[in-house]
């Protein structure tokens, strides 16, 4: 029976540092989801976008479509032409893996040019380290969501590390 007993505590360990480890969806638009009449640059405002978290973007399939553009140039005359990745299902997934901005636009004839595109800047995901000294110029960073931050994987690893030891 303890040996029953230890691997529900491994377990429920497990399910924890799994969700450390989960990472944020950031439903495109909100609510409102991907169309034409959702303000984008006002969803993107006071939202962090991490290395790691995934855009969804939702949407009606053969009325819109999600189409990446290479640069801000091309973002900003809509021109779909230059198009890195294009995505039609109505529930297309894109994961932030890496630091930078990318470029989104709706592909329809005449969408983007209504205001259907979204800049999204993705930051790297330090953890809960306020010492962040990074070069680039954060002038406030006065975040009061920061205190809820999920434990650092690390930390949540170790401890899976150490009850494992413990097991064996
Ligand atoms: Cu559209």
């Amino acid at each position: 029976m303890a040996c029953v007993y230890r691997l529900m505590v491994l377990v429920s360990f497990v399910v924890l540092a799994a969700n450390g480890a989960l990472t944020t969806q950031h439903v495109v638009g909100g609510s409102q989801g991907w169309g034409e009449s959702t303000d984008f640059s006002a969803w993107t405002s006071g939202r962090t976008f991490k290395v790691g978290d995934q855009l969804v973007f939702k949407y009606t399939a053969g009325l819109h479509t999600v189409v990446e553009l290479a640069d801000e140039n091309a973002y900003k005359s809509c021109d779909t032409s230059s198009a890195v990745d294009s995505m039609d299902g109505g529930n297309s997934v894109v994961k932030l893996s890496k630091p930078g901005t990318r470029y989104f636009a709706c592909g329809t004839p005449g969408h983007c040019d209504q205001g259907m595109k979204v800049k999204i800047k993705t930051v790297a995901d330090n953890g809960s380290s306020p010492s962040d000294s990074s070069a680039t110029s954060s002038t406030t960073s006065t975040s009061p969501a920061s205190t809820f931050q999920s434990p650092p994987i690390g930390v949540v690893m170790s401890m899976v590390l150490v009850l494992l030891n413990y097991l064996v």
